[in-house]
């Protein structure tokens, strides 16, 4: 049987396996829209020769793009996008301490001419979502299954309104 599996373009990365939960929304998405994608969990601070290690063979494995999740001091993304020239989508995992204001503030002011795209705390289905638009800016295919994903989107607000309605109805 030929294996219909596409090919890896996306590295998911997260500084920790407690992250799991907030950044496989990133791989659901990915999935929806036919993209291939990999995922460890490594720390900026308690691994960091393996984060680089990782880095090192990105492109080697055929990743265009890394998205990177981290709660608190999150400095993965920055570290990654400082070892990397491909694009980096930062996740601000929401933290115990400070609800996640550390983890976006830690992910999302980079210094000039180091940027990581920050999506909003928790957001890891945006970063998947804005990953496919960034390989649709190249890829015809992509782009293609990223306008059907937001026509069924519009879809389902229009379903929604149409049932707004009844629900009106039934509490006057
Ligand atoms: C960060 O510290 C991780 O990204 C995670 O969000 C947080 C807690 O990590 P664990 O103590 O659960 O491994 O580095």
């Amino acid at each position: 049987m030929a294996d219909t599996t596409p090919p890896v373009r996306v590295g998911i990365i997260m500084g920790s396996d407690s992250d799991l939960g907030v950044m496989l929304d990133a791989g659901r998405v990915l999935n929806q829209l036919g993209i291939g994608w990999e995922i460890k969990a490594l720390s900026a601070h308690r691994t960091p020769d393996q984060v680089a290690e990782w880095v090192r063979g990105l492109e080697e494995r055929g990743v265009q793009l890394v998205i990177a999740g981290a709660g608190g001091a999150a400095h993965l993304p920055g570290v990654i996008a400082a070892l990397t020239p491909l694009p980096v989508i930062g996740v601000p995992v929401k933290s115990a301490a400070l609800d996640g204001l550390d983890s976006l503030l830690s992910i999302v002011q980079m210094p000039p001419g180091v940027p990581v795209a920050t999506v909003g705390i928790n957001a890891a289905r945006n970063a998947g979502v804005l990953a496919a638009k960034v390989l649709g800016a190249t890829d015809t295919e992509v782009r293609e299954r990223v306008r059907q994903f937001k026509a069924e989107m519009a879809q389902s607000v229009e379903k929604r309104n149409s049932k707004l309605m009844e629900r009106v109805a039934k509490e006057l």
